[in-house]
């Protein structure tokens, strides 16, 4: 089990189905692993310390499958949940692979294409209610644009607004006990996607008849991908109360979707996310959406689900730390003495105290992260 020895299990961990499935092909080469059952991916994840798992339907449910084979596979991944004691946190749809939606789902310019994805995302909803999932997450990765003279982006946001308002409808409709959530993303596989941060969510979900059904699941690799501080996105859905879901991963800012694995990359950004969400006791799953490596191979994805579990328990760990530093605890009372109102001249000069504190702050951030500080 991926667990510091003696540790009780304090958090719910989460895999996406999709990502232990994922056989190490990319743009460039052909698949490295051989493709793994989705039951054996649930149970897979079941043993190695997961407590949930997150899917796309087609993951479990190849997309031209009958009802019986639909109701079949379900009832299959049920009692393997069962079996395991694993529960789906999420459902989602892959309808992004298939070239019928490679101008869109949602946001096609065909009225058929639209329809299609709408029903696509109720048939995908069935399932995730089928599973017990409490959230239907909504990931538009055909849902933007190479061509901007195709289409206006006015249009694509109020197509969106209409096909998220439907499928809230159905949920409502259909007695379901289920959220709908946005995962943001600035590109790829669109050269640009419509809804590509946490702020374009948050200002998109506004607009919609029931703005308090509909939440956001944040990605960290998707906030490198556009540049910006993974911390502060996940900052911005917490403080909306619109934090849904987390996709934990890593990711050079700036490349293509690396989705490394978490901790792989930028170190620092992976530990002020998980002080957030611990410091603010977030009570969701720390779900992983990363891929194993394509140099991988089958058994060493299992290595991958427990090196993403360590690192989070190693990162809250070093939260803890950081929270109980003396010499930290001092700096922050400081700091938080900066902030009392006081009239007297010496408060009122500038003072170089601000500058030494965080100087030493971020220092003691070093130490702690690479096991060097001596306290
Ligand atoms: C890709 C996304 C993708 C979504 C998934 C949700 O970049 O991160 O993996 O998380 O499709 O259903
Ligand atoms: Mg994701």
């Amino acid at each position: 089990m991926a667990r510091i020895p003696g540790r009780a299990a304090a958090r719910l961990y989460s895999f996406g189905l999709w990502t232990v499935m994922n056989r190490g092909a990319d743009p460039f080469g052909a698949p490295t692993r051989a493709a793994l059952d989705p039951l054996d991916a649930i149970s897979g994840l079941a043993a190695h310390g997961a407590g949930a798992f997150e899917l796309h339907a087609e993951d479990l449910i190849p997309a031209d499958s009958s009802a019986v084979e639909r109701d079949r596979l379900i009832a299959a991944a049920r009692r393997r949940m069962t079996e395991t004691g694993i529960v789906c946190d999420a459902c989602g749809s892959s309808m992004f692979w298939e070239p019928v939606f490679k101008d869109g789902g949602m946001v096609s310019n065909e009225a058929r294409v639209r329809r299609l994805a709408v029903e696509r995302y109720q048939a995908a909803i069935d399932v995730g209610h089928l599973l017990g999932a409490p959230l239907f997450n909504i990931w538009g990765g055909r849902d933007g644009a190479e061509v901007d003279a195709s289409r206006s982006p006015i249009d694509a946001l109020k197509r969106l607004r209409d096909g998220f308002n439907e499928l809230n409808a159905y949920i409502a409709r259909q007695g379901y006990n289920m959220r709908l959530s946005i995962e943001p993303k600035p590109n790829e596989p669109r050269g640009d996607l419509y809804i590509s941060t946490a702020g374009h969510a948050l200002a998109f979900i506004a607009t919609l008849d029931h703005p308090e059904h509909v939440g956001v699941v944040l990605e960290l690799a998707h906030a490198a991908m556009a540049g910006l501080n993974p911390a502060h996105e996940v900052a911005h859905t917490l403080y909306a109360g619109k934090l849904d879901g987390i996709h934990l991963n890593a990711q050079r800012a700036l490349r293509f979707d690396q989705d490394l694995r978490f901790g792989g990359a930028n170190l620092k950004d992976a530990f002020f996310v998980v002080k957030l969400l611990e410091d603010e006791r977030w009570p969701g799953p720390r779900t992983f959406d990363a891929h194993p490596y394509r140099t991988t191979d089958e058994k060493g994805i299992w290595g991958f689900v427990e090196g993403c579990i360590l690192a989070y328990e190693i990162l809250a760990d070093k939260v803890q730390q950081f929270n109980q530093d003396a010499e930290v605890r001092q700096l922050l009372a400081e700091i938080k003495r900066w902030d009392a109102p006081s009239e007297s001249d010496e408060r009122r000069g500038t003072s170089p105290g601000p500058i030494f504190a965080y100087e030493r702050l971020d220092h003691l951030v070093f130490e702690i992260l690479t096991g060097t500080r001596r306290a």
